[in-house]
């Protein structure tokens, strides 16, 4: 059919679409699925260019909402247009994950996933940050989630005890 090779490594209904903009970026999005997976987030994977294949995308994004995906994260690079097409057909959130690569090296996608016109808004994280936005997505599920609540305060609880643990170790007297 099209760019898009729609892949639910999960067995439940999809809550979050992680959509990409070339085979090329499935490896920095990898740890977007891999983190929605630590905190039990059923979500699928796509592959589809804003620039090559739009119709495409617009159907896709169409039918988004009404198959109960809640969040989309999308990654680019170089003219990195596919977060804000995105935002554009859908009043779903939308999570930008701007990626490296090209005579910029990220700085273009990175201005073009942050500075969307007011009106369509499209939460950007990090370069190659994916981690990020699987956490962000997962913050936005738990709003209406107390089990994913809980999850995400061991999560960062894990942040204050590793931190701990290294003070503690740093501050031993030589053994
Ligand atoms: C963007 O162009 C993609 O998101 C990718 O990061 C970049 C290069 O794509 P390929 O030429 O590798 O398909 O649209």
């Amino acid at each position: 059919m099209s760019e898009i090779s729609r892949n639910d490594p999960n067995a439940r209904s999809p809550k979050v679409a992680i959509v990409y903009g070339s085979p090329s970026d499935a490896q920095t999005m990898s740890k977007a699925g891999a983190t929605l997976e630590r905190f039990g987030v059923p979500y699928e994977q796509v592959s589809v260019s804003a620039h090559r294949s739009p119709r495409t995308l617009a159907e896709y994004v169409d039918e988004l909402a009404a198959r109960g995906i809640a969040v989309v994260i999308a990654g680019a690079g170089l003219a990195a247009a596919l977060p804000g097409s995105v935002a554009a057909l859908t009043t779903l959130p939308v999570i930008g994950v701007p990626i490296t690569g090209g005579a910029l090296d990220g700085m273009d996608s990175l201005l073009a996933i942050v500075q969307m016109p007011p009106g369509v808004p499209v939460a950007t994280v990090g370069l190659n940050n994916s981690t990020n936005a699987a956490v962000l997505a997962t913050q936005i599920l738990a709003l209406s989630d107390p089990g994913l609540r809980a999850l995400l305060t061991a999560f960062k609880d894990d942040f204050e005890k590793a931190a701990a643990a290294g003070l503690e170790e740093a501050l031993a007297p030589d053994r």
